[in-house]
């Protein structure tokens, strides 16, 4: 087999490298390999509260969700799956009291503010669906190195914080400002860069772009950025910066690894395996028109009769105007009913009740059309680091003999 580099994974030698599609694939924590690792957390193997996920990476932690446990439309925190590429920063109870943000760079006054003066500013909250860019990258074919995560690297949550606007507003922007540059408390394994990432003004004065220091009503569990996190929705999970606790504003896009190599798309249509020169390769930013089928799950064997066919679409920014099903290889297409959500960010849940009287195997497909009239595609728009997969879902089902 031939891998194509990821931009996504620079801590992974190429031998360590494991396709997971049909195995049970997990990456184990690779940092023993790397010089200087430091031994952390000291003794912790397990993922406590994280039980129920699929380790894709012991350290640092990739965990995904099996995808039958994203059944209801807000994640539960211990459901939720966990992506950095760093050791987190695990501030506690403690470390929040001496914790800070800072802002700086082209504003009037640089700030430094606690958690408690963070907590008296006007709050906000956002629902929304977080996806890693790499989800569904165990599909791609030619395979693409990184972390393997086949459907469950997404999920939804209720984010309170702060917006952002209200503390560059604070800070007072000066007109130079044209990218918010945000940085976490996470420390980078080995000899990997730090992670930095950067939000582009107009997104980041967007009212709906918060700090989040609660996620479903709970302080920020440690592996999701406790104290603070940086929610911007609609937009690929890595913008979601962790335990951040420097907000720069700058007068260009930021120059690191995480802004300039990872989290970038071909600006054109590429052949599956191909290189893409870097300077047709622009940076990553909504997610993109999809479905996920909760019910039934792949594999299943079920009587024949009613079938109820369930799951979740979502489509970033945009919303979801309508998904279809097939049972017959694409045939024919059916309509499924939307449920009530229709909160702009957040996943959509869709319904549809089959009848299916004769026995055999059945090829179950979802197909979501977003309100800019994009639909999943047939095919995958294969791409160097393996992002946004959004083929239409297909789940295969046995319908037995009664
Ligand atoms: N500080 C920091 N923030 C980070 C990361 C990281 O490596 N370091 N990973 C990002 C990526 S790639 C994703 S997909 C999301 C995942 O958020 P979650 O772990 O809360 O699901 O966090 C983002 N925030
Ligand atoms: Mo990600």
């Amino acid at each position: 087999m031939k891998f194509t580099k990821s931009t996504e994974e620079t801590s992974r030698p190429r031998r360590n490298f494991i396709k997971s599609a049909g195995m049970a694939g997990t990456i184990i924590g690779l940092d023993h390999l790397l010089p200087n690792n430091p031994v952390f957390p000291p003794g912790r193997e397990a993922i406590p509260g994280k039980e129920k996920l699929i380790v894709r990476s012991v350290r640092p932690e990739d965990l995904e969700t099996p995808v039958g446990l994203l059944n209801t439309w807000i994640t539960p925190n211990d459901l939720f799956y966990v992506r950095h590429h760093t050791y987190p920063a695990l501030i506690d109870e403690q470390g929040a009291k001496d914790w800070k943000i800072t802002v700086d760079g082209e504003v009037e006054r640089p700030l430094a503010l606690t958690l408690d003066e963070l907590k008296k500013m006007p709050q906000a909250t956002v629902t929304v669906t977080l996806e890693c860019a790499g989800n569904g990258r165990a599909f791609f074919d030619p395979p693409v190195a990184g972390i393997q995560w086949e459907k469950g690297a997404v999920g939804t949550a209720r984010w309170t914080g702060v917006r952002l606007v209200d503390l560059l507003k604070k800070a007072g922007l000066k007109p130079a400002g044209k990218y918010v540059v945000l940085e976490g408390a996470d420390k980078p394994v080995g000899k990997m860069p730090d992670f930095i990432r950067n939000v582009p003004l107009a997104k980041a004065l967007d009212p709906d772009t918060i700090l989040a220091y609660q996620m479903n009503g709970a302080p920020l569990p440690q592996l999701h950025g406790f104290p603070l996190r940086a929610v911007i929705p609609g937009w690929e999970g890595a913008y979601a910066v962790k335990w951040l606790n420097q907000i720069h504003v700058a007068d260009r896009e930021h120059d690191g690894f995480f802004v300039k190599t990872a989290y970038r798309f071909p600006n054109k249509r590429i052949a599956p395996g191909a290189a893409v020169d870097p300077k047709d390769m622009i940076p990553l930013t909504g997610l993109i028109v999809k479905t996920l089928i909760n019910t039934p799950l792949e594999g299943a064997k079920l009587a024949p009769g009613n079938i109820r066919v369930g799951g979740f679409a979502w489509a970033g920014e945009s919303s979801i105007t309508r998904v279809d099903l097939s049972i017959d290889n694409g045939s024919t297409w059916v309509s499924a009913r939307l449920g009530k959500e229709r909160v702009r960010y957040a996943w959509q849940s869709f319904e549809h009740q089959f009848e299916i009287t004769k026995p055999g195997s059945y090829l179950i497909m979802s197909r979501a059309t977003d309100d800019q009239g994009r639909v999943q595609p047939v095919a995958p728009n294969w791409n160097p680091s393996g992002y946004l997969w959004n083929v239409i879902e297909r789940v295969r089902i046995d319908v037995g003999a009664a």
